[in-house]
């Protein structure tokens, strides 16, 4: 595994490079799912937990009190404490609908998100119509090839045709939605969603697998952290030990590489 900012060279999208860059600055490879439904809570979050993580990964369509002025605030928060914006939107419809959802609408996420992310199950038209919006825009695109909830019929050749799918669309994919590492190309990032301090499930199919394993053993490249940082009475002290846990196996593996 080569460390983060060595990776910046086998990729010319402008999200990878940022994004491969400001791990290594800030050291940290946490991504925090600010799932709240108030602008305010979002905006706290934002700003609490802004200096520990690399990405903040939104649902815009669960906020109650959704305005224009929340994205620019999102967005003077992302410049301050230098994080990216990774709207979890999971687009899954044909590409010229997809181009629409993207673009139009309330929420326009192609203006703001650095990174959205598809399901490959319409097949590849649905890359090519987000391309046609997010590439000029300088944004990446993730695929799910994997998801963390049980049951999961993302797997097996369905994450293998993904797989084939992000290697026609360089310029585009960034990486995908994963549980470990699939792919040896330096150029696409693994964000792997399911990450608690121990390993168990909820009681919606969620399941959990630790920092140290997703980062350490699956070689994984980021943590996706939802209730266990915003969930806690002390989401700060929460964010700075998944932080912690993080960058030490990513350190022990790039070492022992
Ligand atoms: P949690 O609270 O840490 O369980 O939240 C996980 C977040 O990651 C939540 O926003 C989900 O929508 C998101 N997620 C996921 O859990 N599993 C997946 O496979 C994908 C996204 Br894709």
């Amino acid at each position: 595994m080569l460390p983060y900012t060595d990776r910046i060279s086998y990729t010319t999208n402008p999200t990878t490079q940022r994004l491969f860059a400001l791990m290594d600055e800030k050291q940290t490879n946490l991504c925090v799912a600010a799932d709240v439904t108030t602008r305010a809570e979002l905006l706290l979050l934002a700003d609490i937990l802004g200096p520990e993580i690399c990405v903040l990964k939104t649902h815009i369509d669960i906020i109650e009190d959704f305005d224009d002025d929340l994205i620019i605030q999102l967005q003077r928060l992302s410049e301050e404490h230098n994080f990216l914006i990774f709207e979890d939107r999971k687009f899954a419809d044909i590409g010229n609908t997809v181009k629409y959802q993207y673009q139009n609408g309330i929420y326009h996420i192609a203006d703001w998100a650095h990174i959205t992310n598809a399901h490959t199950v319409p097949g590849p038209g649905i890359i090519e119509g987000l391309k046609k919006i997010g590439l000029p825009k300088g944004r990446g695109l993730l695929l799910l090839a994997e998801m963390s909830s049980k049951g999961t019929l993302a797997k097996d050749s369905y994450t293998q045709e993904t797989l084939e799918m992000a290697k026609q669309h360089r310029d585009f994919v960034i990486g995908f939605i994963t549980t470990k590492k699939l792919l040896d190309d330096p150029m696409f990032i693994n964000f792997t969603p399911g990450v608690q301090l121990t390993e168990g499930e909820d009681t919606l199919g969620q399941q959990y697998l630790t920092p140290k394993k997703v980062i350490g053993e699956y070689h994984s490249d980021i943590i996706i952290v939802g209730r266990g940082i915003y969930g806690s009475s002390n989401p700060l002290e929460e964010a700075k030990k998944y932080r912690e846990r993080g960058w030490s196996a990513y350190q022990k593996t790039i070492a022992s590489a």
